[in-house]
């Protein structure tokens, strides 16, 4: 087992893996900016180091300052959590080439599933159904052509995009030279990689992804599915699961070409692969080379610590759980509570009670400072049915209680009332069709 563990992360994501590491013996290491001297998972951790200055490439994505803090502070390993440099490859090397353990997969396989255009096309080989679309395209004339030969509408993204960014519908053939040009400029702008494909785009699927751990060594299990279908402008509001769209006969096809996607690559650690489900069909998307957001949701229906198996699978190349053993049980809700001003929390009041996590970094008297993501808490709750997860969830909100700062909590509150998001049929345009535009 190592011993000492740096965090390359903030907020409500490292003070989970803090929570992992003291019941696995681990000693934790903190980093912070100058804007997060006072954050819970500088309070919790075993050590705490200033990395720089509060904008994010100064400090959680300064790779050198990271490693220089590992370094010093004799840590094995370094576990990048969600966003930042979670799935840096070029990180990932420098990390390895330091001897020091990262916690992810290898920077090879990091690579590969980065680039979209090769994720789908290594998807396919293993026999993955992919929606109908391109490899990367030259010019405009070739995504003419490409997306008559589909039919419109189409999707332009970027082949180092993913998550939503650089992404562009087109419905006709006139607006798509003007359309080529826009996603090959923003993709090189914010990729520094110009390269877009083209795939025939779904109005309205699910977005379900599966949660997937593996040792690295061909044992590969699945922890079920998550719908994550309710976003905002591409930012997931509500995760469940199981999906209300996926029926036990889909469930098991998508499992396997997954088990099989992840031992091809010989995948090590925690990882996502996210389909777009519409009727029976589902298309592999793209794979999520890390730990999410929304993977309690996971634990909760397997029982499992998600973040513990992570750790082991990337240290010793071990699973602790058995992969045929896995059972799903009940139903699993997260609401996303998003700070929608900065500010000092006043006043904080947590639900509890039978079923009902709350992951967060909050306090009373914390000040939230300006820089950083704007998701303050995750509220989920886990009951033997989707309607008892709904008034479960119903309740929990109706609990909690922040002051200080503005939240969506009472726009969580009317969605999970709301009729349509009850009765489980919905896609990924559910927002937009029921509170407008965003
Ligand atoms: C799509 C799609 C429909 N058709 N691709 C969004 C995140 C990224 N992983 C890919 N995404 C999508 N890709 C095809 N061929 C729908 C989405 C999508 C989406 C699109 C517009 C508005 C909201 C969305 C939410 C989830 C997924």
């Amino acid at each position: 087992m190592i011993k000492r563990l740096l965090i390359a992360n903030r907020g409500e994501i490292a003070v989970r893996i803090i929570r992992t590491c003291r019941e696995l013996g681990i000693k934790t290491v903190a980093v912070y900016s100058t804007a997060d001297q006072d954050c819970l998972h500088v309070r919790l951790a075993d050590k705490a180091v200033c990395i720089g200055l509060p904008p994010s490439p100064q400090s959680y994505l300064n790779r050198d300052n990271l490693l220089m803090a590992a370094i010093n502070t004799n840590s094995d390993a370094i576990h990048p959590g969600v966003g930042f440099l979670s799935e840096s490859a070029a990180f990932a090397r420098l990390v390895r080439d330091n001897g020091l353990i990262f916690i992810g997969p290898n920077p090879d396989v990091i690579d590969l599933l980065g680039d979209k255009v090769q994720a789908r096309k290594t998807a396919h080989e293993f026999g993955l159904p992919i929606t109908p679309g391109t490899a990367a395209i030259a010019d405009s004339d070739a995504a003419c052509k490409a997306a008559l030969d589909m039919g419109f509408p189409i999707i332009i993204k970027a082949a180092s995009g993913g998550g939503g960014k650089g992404m562009r519908i087109v419905r006709s053939e006139s607006e798509l030279a003007e359309n080529f040009t826009l996603a090959t400029a923003e993709a090189e702008a914010n990729f520094s990689d110009r390269r877009v494909y083209i795939e025939r785009f779904l109005e309205n699927p699910r977005h379900v992804e599966l949660q997937l751990l593996a040792d690295g060594n061909g044992k590969v299990a699945v922890l079920g599915e998550r719908d994550c279908s309710v976003q905002k402008r591409h930012q997931k509001l509500i995760e469940e699961s199981p999906s209300p769209g996926v029926t036990a006969e889909m469930r098991e096809r998508m499992s396997e070409s997954a088990i099989r996607l992840f031992r091809e690559l010989k995948y090590q650690g925690a990882g996502t692969i996210e389909f777009l489900v519409e009727g029976d069909a589902f298309y592999f998307m793209e794979v999520n080379a890390r730990v999410q957001v929304e993977h309690p949701v996971s634990e909760l229906i397997t029982n499992t610590d998600i973040i513990r198996e992570q750790i082991l699978a990337c240290t010793e190349a071990r699973l602790e759980l058995d992969p045929a053993a896995v059972r799903v049980s009940g139903w699993a809700i997260e609401c996303r509570i998003n700070a929608l001003t900065p500010g000092r929390i006043t006043r904080l009041e947590v639900p509890g009670g039978p079923g009902v996590r709350f992951d967060s970094f909050l306090y009373a008297g914390y000040t939230m400072p300006p820089y950083y993501d704007s998701m303050v808490a995750k509220l989920i709750v886990h009951a033997p049915s989707r309607e008892r997860a709904l008034r479960r969830m119903e309740r929990a909100l109706s609990e909690l209680c922040i002051e200080g700062i503005k939240t969506n909590q009472q726009e969580q509150q009317y969605i999970i009332e709301e009729k349509v998001f009850r009765s489980g049929s919905f896609g990924n345009a559910y927002y937009t069709q029921t509170f407008g535009v965003p």
